[in-house]
């Protein structure tokens, strides 16, 4: 395999560099850096997901995702151990020499999203991010393209299946809470974003050493696609929340996962819970990188505003569309 098949920032850059490509240079008037705004700076929501009075919880998951759309939550019941070992295969991979990662590029022509890369949206300047990734389907078994699972480290596998398992319980904890918080059925959101078939897709960011962090992005802001984004962060800080005409630096909290309320859900609860804006900034001495799992439906799942929730004075306020065609707008910039 030739080197630079995928021009990945890895495959590009010299770390003793004092500057960037002009391509990845994206901060300018148009896209200012953090303001902190007046007085103090609001936190992202934390929630203990282990709460057993369920009034309360779906309270506080319904809160912030109302507000924010974006949440922390702890005692999740996920073991410390399997996420330390997620980050750690997830790292090894990355730290491969690179002719080890290029078996698993992205075909150049492919319309898939799955394998390891640089680029997920098209940008309409030809501005790249400071990020590399690799992208392959954890849930259902058999959506699982082994072919983009790397063979190295060895217990990469096992540790994934592992992790797609534990996070399917905590996937259908936050469904009924997000539900119940609507006044719906416990089921209904879930089964309104694909059900059992819902895909789950694991990203692995890696966000390298930048020597002008103020001159570009890791991630430029945009919304998830997903219905939910469950993320696991290392302890290096760059997620950054748009809320109150501001953006908001996400703590690291230690051993938490990051829910993030994506398009879809959105759409189901017909704006009720909000698509969180984000990004990500990067950092000039620390790699920084993030395990973010998009849980989408399945290609030709139909969403649109639950029935349940529109009437006379709440007229749906998003078209019902196959998630491929709401895709397929989304990432070419087309009105939905
Ligand atoms: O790295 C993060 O914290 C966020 C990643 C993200 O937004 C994305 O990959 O779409």
């Amino acid at each position: 395999m030739p080197m630079e098949t995928v021009q990945t920032i890895a495959s590009r850059m010299s770390q003793s560099a004092d500057t960037i490509p002009e391509e990845y240079i994206r901060r300018d008037k148009e896209e200012p850096s953090v303001e902190a705004g007046d007085g103090p700076v609001p936190k992202i929501p934390t929630v203990d997901l282990g709460e057993a009075d369920q009034e309360k919880l779906v309270k506080a998951v319904a809160g912030a995702s109302g507000e924010w759309g974006i949440f922390q939550v702890v005692n999740h019941g996920i073991p410390d151990n399997l996420i330390s070992r997620l980050q750690h295969v997830g790292r090894e991979f990355f730290e491969l020499p690179q002719e080890e990662k290029e078996v698993y590029a992205k075909a150049p022509d492919s319309s898939g999203i799955e394998g390891y890369g640089t680029q997920v949206q098209s940008d309409p300047r030809g501005k790249k991010s400071w990020a590399d990734h690799l992208f392959h389907k954890i849930w259902p078994p058999s959506s699982r393209n082994y072919q983009f699972w790397p063979k190295k480290p060895t217990s990469y596998r096992e540790v994934n299946e592992e992790y797609a398992r534990y996070l399917r319980q905590v996937a259908d904890k936050l469904f009924r809470s997000l539900s119940l918080g609507l006044g719906l059925e416990e089921n209904v959101l879930k089964d309104g974003a694909g059900g059992e078939e819902l895909q789950y897709e694991l990203k692995i960011n890696y966000y390298p050493p930048c020597p002008r962090p103020d001159l570009t992005f890791g991630v430029p802001a945009h919304t998830d696609l997903s219905a939910l984004t469950i993320l696991v962060p290392n302890e290096v800080p760059g997620l950054q929340v748009f809320q109150d005409d501001r953006w908001i630096n996400a703590e690291y909290v230690p051993g938490a996962l990051i829910i993030h309320i994506g398009d879809q859900i959105e759409i189901l609860s017909n704006g009720k819970y909000r698509s969180v804006l984000h990004r990500t900034t990067v950092n000039k001495e620390k790699v920084r990188m993030s395990w973010p799992v998009f849980l989408e439906p399945p290609m030709d799942w139909v969403v649109g505003p639950l029935a349940q929730l529109v009437d006379d004075e709440n007229p749906p306020k998003f078209k019902s569309k196959k998630f491929k065609d709401y895709m397929y707008c989304k990432l070419h910039k087309l009105p939905q």
